[in-house]
């Protein structure tokens, strides 16, 4: 029996969350792309050591790293918790001087401590030395600064004493243990989040991996954090089926309102879903003071910009020290990416991803209908990595008329170069068959990121996006330049497509050969003991319809079973036939796991299409 239906609140039926995605609710949230996220709690004292030995990884799992009793974790480290230089004004101006709209912080991590004082156990800050109200302290400073505040909440809890599965090493008894009355407790402390720090914007579920969470329980939680705060924005972790830390769930139907990348950004665009990367600055969300790993203020400013430009919201993560102060590593890079903002933040508030199907080789773009400009233009923001060495950068693909071009915060100083008219601060532009150049001066006023502001006139009008053939002649379609939709995700460790947890998902690649011609399609992969299938590949090609819509034309399909292999890893390459693929047409290449032998499909890292020899 859940909370929700033993306290006869109402579950009120909800949409999908791609139906969701359409509400108004989300407007202020798609606006803000930049927020920050704070892990601060018993282990942050700890500082990722426990009995004097270092645990490795996170300083926030220091109790399962050092496979340390919950109850002896408890003792030892909650008398501890007395963060007197805390200052929650100070975390807030911070935030806000980075050009942070929003702040998540954590209620409780898996630890099951809690950092406001909870009716509901004894296992709280009003147990600690601190006893002040962190949650009260900082609500109130966030939203004193003009941010929108919101709270993480893990599901999995290492301490209740209700709470299943055990850790291996937990030696307390499981029998007379009650998930249900987990849950009601872990309902109970909801809503004493959500009932006394004022409107709480984002509710971000962590935790929800375990066996014992369902998509029942998502769906009773959701409903029920819903029904105490209804603007209430709640991440995807509220349910089951999300995809690892590639963060998007399996299912158009499982709740939450936006996917959770983990420490990694998507390599494309997602149109139509809306999803925040989280991404610690060093490698640890809880402080640990081995950990000096720093991301460069460069790196930060630039993933920003490539998230921004993909149509995602940036959560940047610091973990407080154990004496309530964020670390001067963090400190000074929030200072940096702050000053940037200062001067380029109008080329990411409220913001719209690039029109470009993908990066372009010098940086990465975001676009804003209409502007100072007015109605029938649209604001491109050329995010510039790569400054040009000839003075000339180049938008290549870009049909439309220029309006004007101008470096943001551009001096007539910082403006000046080839090209560029005394004392003006805005750029010569020229059209070629490739696209627009626009001349630049000669130093990049920004190294980190200089923003050129591009307005055009009219809707972006860009070329296609392709793959066309290599040397050889043969399409090479890597997984870094897929389209996916649903759990495919791109993945670092073997530069494959990887969660393919789920029929419906697909990974797609447009390509466009010169010549008509019959190729053989081939697929690099890989799959577990138990895991592959049958991949189903068709391939389309979008006929222009005249004066009807294009109709899509089906040229082909194929379907071919992938046996499973030694690992992940184990990558081989199969062909699967042969395509007939048209002459100058973009053709559309889709994949899709028809059958799957396990949970997991397979790892793809590239599809191949090779012309075949003409027989004469
Ligand atoms: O296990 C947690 C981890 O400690 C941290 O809170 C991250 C942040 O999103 N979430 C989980 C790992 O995916």
């Amino acid at each position: 029996m859940s909370s929700a239906e033993s306290s006869g609140e109402p579950i009120a039926p909800r949409s999908s969350q791609a139906e969701r995605g359409a509400d108004t609710r989300m407007d202020w949230w798609r606006n803000a792309r930049f927020g920050m996220f704070i892990h601060w709690g018993l282990y942050s004292p700890a500082a990722g050591k426990w009995d004097g030995k270092e645990a490795a990884g996170a300083g926030e799992w220091l109790l399962t790293n050092a496979q340390v009793d919950p109850i002896a974790y408890r003792e030892a480290l909650l008398p501890q918790f007395n963060p007197v230089r805390f200052d929650a004004a100070q975390w807030a101006s911070i935030a806000k001087d980075a050009g942070m709209q929003y702040v998540v912080i954590t209620t409780k991590h898996h630890d099951g401590f809690c950092l406001w004082p909870s009716d509901l156990t004894d296992y709280d800050v009003a147990s600690a030395p601190f006893k002040r109200d962190i949650m009260k302290e900082l609500a109130d400073a966030v939203r004193a600064d003009g941010m929108r505040m919101g709270w993480y909440h893990s599901i999995m809890d290492w301490t209740h004493p209700d709470y299943l599965p055990r850790r291996g090493w937990d030696k307390r008894p499981t029998d007379g243990a009650s998930f249900d009355r987990y849950v009601a407790y872990m309902h109970g402390q909801l809503k004493e989040l959500l009932t006394r720090y004022g409107q709480i914007d984002v509710l971000w579920f962590d935790g929800e991996w375990e066996n014992t969470w369902t998509h029942d329980w998502g769906k009773r939680t959701d409903d029920f954090v819903r029904s105490l705060q209804p603007q209430i924005i709640v991440n995807n972790r509220v349910d089951v089926g999300r995809a690892g830390m590639a963060g998007f769930s399996a299912s158009e139907t499982a709740r939450g309102d936006f996917g959770t990348p983990e420490q990694t950004i998507p390599t494309t665009g997602m149109p139509g879903r809306d999803w925040e990367t989280c991404m610690t600055m060093n490698d640890t969300w809880g402080f640990k003071d081995s950990d000096t790993n720093w991301k460069s203020s460069r790196t930060l400013i630039r993933m920003l910009c490539d998230i921004a430009s993909k149509g995602g919201n940036f959560l940047l993560n610091v973990g407080p020290r154990g004496d309530g102060t964020i670390p001067p590593e963090s400190v000074e890079r929030l200072k940096a990416i702050g000053a940037w903002m200062r001067v380029n933040g109008e080329s990411i508030y409220g913001t719209h991803a690039s029109p470009f199907a993908r990066p372009l080789p010098w940086g990465r773009v975001t676009q804003r209908a209409g502007g100072a400009a007015g109605a029938g233009t649209t604001t491109l923001y050329l995010h510039v990595f790569e400054w040009p060495t000839d003075g000339v950068l180049r938008v290549t693909g870009l049909a439309n008329d220029v309006v004007s071009a101008s470096v943001l915060g551009a001096t007539p100083a910082t403006a000046a170069g080839a090209g560029v008219p005394p004392g003006a601060t805005t750029l010569l532009t020229t059209r070629d068959s490739g696209g627009v150049a626009v001349a630049t001066p000669r130093v990049a006023p920004n190294a980190d990121c200089t923003v050129i502001k591009l307005v055009i006139k009219g809707a972006p009008d860009v070329a296609p996006w392709f793959i066309g053939p290599d040397a050889r002649g043969a399409v090479v379609c890597t997984a870094r330049d897929a389209t996916t939709t649903g759990s495919i995700a791109f993945e670092e460790r073997f530069q494959n497509l990887g969660f393919w947890t789920d029929p419906q998902s697909t990974a797609e690649w447009t390509v466009k050969v010169p010549q008509p011609g019959l190729y053989a399609l081939a697929i690099e992969y890989a799959a577990e003991p138990g895991a592959g299938g049958t991949v189903e590949f068709v391939v389309s090609s979008t006929v222009a319809g005249g004066a009807s819509a294009a109709t899509t034309k089906t040229r082909g399909t194929l379907t071919h079973t992938l046996p499973a292999r030694a690992s992940w890893g184990d990558f081989a390459t199969v062909e699967l036939g042969e395509i007939d693929l048209p002459g100058g047409a973009l053709v559309q290449v889709r994949a899709r796991a028809a059958r799957m032998a396990g949970s997991a499909f397979a790892n793809v890292r590239a599809v191949t299409l090779t012309p075949m020899p003409v027989v004469p």
